[in-house]
């Protein structure tokens, strides 16, 4: 582990390395403690320099250079540089080195889980593995010999076709594998196990055949048919969407249980956490299995923006995740689609701004906020951020808007015809995009370079003489002056409630009611013609930009958009509005000690949408959740935890005890009927009526307290066990909240993947009642559990993440206790596994939001954690920065 200052890499530092590498041949010895690489390179100059070679935590047993020792070896911080002669242009180098495997719980280069042997290289893990020029633009052809003792180890895989394999003296065996296209070093991977695998065969739209493979723990096959079909639509999305091919004989995905994230899209061989692989009707929901097939889709994607056309730097990186997101994002969409119809996709889309507005909004307001191409960095793990990732597919996504469907593919291939092959910047995607569609993007370039969330000022007038309605648009950077380029969908809702047709001053009579705008300049004027009564602005429609929008609306407006807006999206957010707003006058109240009041309008409102059954349920059930707490702190001025958490409560009691009838009927009269499918129509009905189980929980209302205590402890699938057992432990139900824990610990305790549901449902459990136990004891007392380990970065975001993120009215204790242990952790986490330590450190960066009191205590946590000599250079830059 590093724990020195690391130093800060800037982007406009790039340099093309002296030596390259064109070709390497791997050959492993493996072993659980003691793996021996042995790695021969050959080299070619491509400038003037040394040849330089990335190593960290390995033992070099050997090193030669055309077959002999190599003579002027310079030992650097980052690894080794090798003097080669002047004129030189070629030279095959030859490393063998030593790691233990066992050791290493960063779960990063070479590691141990569950028996069996796993690679993580993205970013910098390759160099854990063996001595090499470790970085994105260098790229090579990789040959990998894998040997192994055949019992512990029978299954051995690498990237590319399967060349040779065969039995060894000793009992051991070995696997060749040939990969022929060039990759960086981060998309190499191994996987030596004992695994069973689920098979099929398909055929591209070319005519190819190709085996597509799911390699799992023995016992859970039964769990991989899920992911196998995600994949398999991931590959026919992306040959109807962008003509782009499975270009390998065979494809993998392996499931691991210790992964510090999602899952990695090495080539042809996809590593994953287990929990985004396996999935049946009993251990797993709804959300798991959409979770799932997105995941699936994000590294098949990959394949494509990411592996043929790379990253040239890591500054880069949002090149090839911004647009792999967005691609995911929309293969997701038009799945919903097809199966619940439009409905289904203005869900996907409220889901997907739901996660950019609690995860990178705040992100971008603090200390932390960066451009999605960052232009500087001290730990390279610590950019695989919200900003990066969901911002970044924001962009990709305005420019999606701004070309139409056929111009972006247009640009896309045009990407690919330049690019395949090589490793690139955005400029290039960018200039890619402007080429094909003969349109100047210069400004819109602007956004990689961007930082904080930009707001929209919105004003309206309207003129009844003229019958004009005028719309000023006022950009508010917060970085900068230059005006950024920024599509807006919008339209007008006449009095009625049915969209205007919008014709602009000097335009001949139209019919279409909503518009594309793209503003260039600080502020833009509109004028609409033909308005004979004040209308209702809906704008941002889609949310077409990654914006702030300010708009004067007030009650009366809010609610009529809740009712009336023909744009799914904006009905929602007129709805999130209108909570939000309630809650913050809500929580003021809280704050000085009173009781928050709920507004009877606002109730008639919520009712409306409640009893629409014009609406799809899965939609009623997006449109009905309040906004996350997360991102009404961030909304609140000083963010106080407790004082909102009142507010919610009280308004959940209220929405609960006042509807009681409502939702009663709905949960009756939407059951679903037959056995678990997934699938969009019947998951929004399960959804709408687990979410009317937690309103019903919340009030204590006998009949919904029974119904999901029967649900959650009866023989039902995973998504309305779990869905009755949330609703039971987030309410002042704590008998019958006691009685399903228990019950549904009995019957999963060996299952880890879902206990870990188990822990993070009570790490984020409410208090309802002030005698009942804090979460904290609960989570120090579980942390002893047998189904626990600290070892596991799912064990950790489930008990720790869903405290530290989930849970903030009893995170922020009055007390200090919640940060004392926040900081007991990642002093712990650092010592065994900085990413998953930095991550956890994040959680308060935005502790310069809070009330005064909780911001002293957080800041002395902070501090007295840097003091720590021993803190990783992942953990300090997140915690220097929090300080600022
Ligand atoms: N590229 C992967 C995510 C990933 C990133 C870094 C990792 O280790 C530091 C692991 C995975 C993706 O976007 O899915
Ligand atoms: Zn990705």
């Amino acid at each position: 582990m590093k724990t020195e200052h690391a130093p800060t890499i800037r982007r406009t530092d790039y340099q093309p390395l002296a030596w390259t590498v064109e070709a390497v041949d791997l050959y492993f010895t493996l072993d659980a403690t003691a793996t021996v690489v042995r790695n021969r390179m050959r080299c070619r100059r491509q400038g003037t320099g040394p040849l330089v070679l990335m190593a960290e935590g390995l033992e070099r047993l050997s090193l030669t250079i055309d077959g002999a020792p190599a003579e002027t070896v310079r030992e650097t911080d980052t690894g080794l540089e090798i003097d080669l002669p002047d004129d030189a242009d070629e030279a095959v180098v030859e490393v063998v080195t030593r790691c233990d495997p066992s050791a290493n719980t960063e779960l990063s280069g070479l590691y141990h889980s569950g028996g069996g042997l796993y690679t993580q290289c993205e970013a910098e893990g390759f160099r854990r593995i063996t001595a090499y020029p470790d970085r994105p633009d260098v790229m090579a052809r990789f040959t990998v010999t894998l040997e192994a003792d055949k019992a512990a180890f029978p299954v051995l895989l690498s990237n590319g076709n399967l060349v040779d394999s065969g039995d060894l003296a000793d009992g051991r065996h070995f696997a060749k594998w040939d990969d022929p296209f060039l990759k960086p070093s981060y998309l190499f991977a191994l996987v030596a196990a004992d695994l069973v695998v689920l098979e099929r065969r398909e055929t591209t739209r070319s005519g190819r055949e190709v085996l597509l493979q799911v390699w799992v723990e023995d016992g859970n096959l039964d769990r991989a048919g899920h992911a196998m079909d995600s994949l398999v639509h991931s590959m026919r999305w992306d040959e109807a969407t962008f003509g782009l091919e499975l270009d390998l004989d065979r494809y993998m995905i392996v499931a691991v249980s210790d992964f510090n994230m999602g899952a990695m899209e090495n080539k042809g061989l996809n590593l994953f956490n287990a929990k985004f692989v396996l999935a049946k009707p009993e251990t797993a929901t709804d959300v798991d299995y959409e979770h799932i097939e997105s995941v699936v889709a994000h590294e098949y994607f990959h394949n494509w923006t990411g592996n043929r056309v790379t990253c040239r730097d890591w500054f880069q990186l949002t090149l090839k995740e911004g647009l792999t997101v967005f691609r995911d994002q929309q293969f997701s969409a038009d799945m919903l689609a097809a199966a619940g119809g439009e409905s289904a996709r203005a869900v996907k889309r409220i889901e997907d701004v739901r996660v950019l507005r609690t995860a990178q909004f705040p992100e971008d307001a603090g200390p932390m906020a960066h451009p999605i191409r960052p232009d500087e960095y001290q730990a390279i793990d610590n950019f695989y951020t919200a900003t990066v990732y969901e911002k970044g597919a924001e962009v990709i996504r305005m420019l999606h808007t701004l070309l139409g469907a056929e111009g972006f593919r247009n640009g896309m291939d045009l990407y690919f015809s330049y690019h395949d092959g090589q490793a690139v910047t955005c400029d290039d995607f960018v200039e890619a995009m402007s080429e094909a569609n003969g349109v100047d993007l210069d400004q819109f370039m602007r956004w990689y370079s961007q930082r904080g969330t930009p707001r929209l000022r919105a004003e309206g007038r309207f003129d009844a003489a003229a019958r004009q309605y005028t719309l000023t648009l006022t950009q508010v950077r917060p970085d900068g002056d230059a005006p950024l380029h920024i599509p807006v969908a919008l339209g007008l809702i006449g009095p009625k409630g049915a969209d205007l047709p919008l014709t602009l001053a000097g335009e001949a009579v139209g019919t279409v009611t909503t518009r594309l705008v793209e503003l260039k300049d600080t502020t833009t004027t509109l004028v609409f013609e033909g308005i004979d009564a004040e209308p209702v602005p809906s704008l941002l429609r889609g949310f077409s930009a990654p914006v702030i929008l300010e708009l004067e609306e007030d009650d009366r407006r809010l609610a009529f958009r809740m009712a009336h807006d023909s744009d799914p999206f904006n009905r929602w957010d007129a709805a999130q509005r209108y909570m939000l707003r309630v809650i913050l006058a809500m929580s003021a109240d809280a704050a000085k000690g009173e009781l928050p009041q709920v507004p009877e309008p606002f109730m008639s409102a919520f009712g409306a949408l409640l009893h629409n059954e014009k609406l799809d349920p899965a939609y009623r059930a997006v449109a009905l959740t309040l906004p996350a707490e997360a991102y009404l702190l961030e909304q609140m001025s000083p963010a106080d935890p407790v004082a909102l958490r009142r507010a919610l409560i009280v308004l959940m009691r209220h929405l609960g005890e006042r509807l009681a009838d409502s939702w009663l009927g709905l949960d009756t009269r939407l059951a679903v009927a037959g056995d678990y499918r997934y699938h969009p129509a019947d998951a929004g009905r399960r959804a709408l009526r687990s979410l009317g189980l937690r309103y019903l929980c919340a009030a204590g209302v006998s009949q919904g307290v029974e119904r999901a205590l029967a649900r959650a402890t009866g023989e039902s699938h995973m998504t309305d066990r779990f869905g009755a057992l949330a609703a039971l432990v987030n309410s002042p139900a704590s008998a019958e909240a006691a009685i399903a824990l228990a019950d549904f610990e009995r019957r999963f305790a060996k299952d880890a993947l879902v206990m870990d549901k188990w822990f993070a449902i009570q790490a984020g459990a409410w208090r309802w009642i002030d005698s009942a136990q804090p979460a904290l004891a609960r989570i120090e007392a579980l942390m002893g559990h047998p189904a626990f380990s600290l070892s596991n970065p799912n064990k950790i975001y489930a008990l720790f993440g869903a405290y530290f993120r989930a849970n903030p009215a009893e995170f922020h204790r009055a007390d200090g206790a919640g940060y004392r242990f926040w900081a007991d952790r990642i002093r712990d986490l650092n010592g065994r596994n900085p990413q998953v330590a930095s991550r956890m450190a994040r959680v308060l960066e935005n502790w310069r939001r809070l009330t005064p009191a909780l911001q002293s205590a957080a800041q002395a946590q902070i501090k007295a954690l840097l003091a720590d000599k021993a803190l990783s250079a992942d953990v300090r830059e997140v915690l220097e920065k929090a300080l600022g």
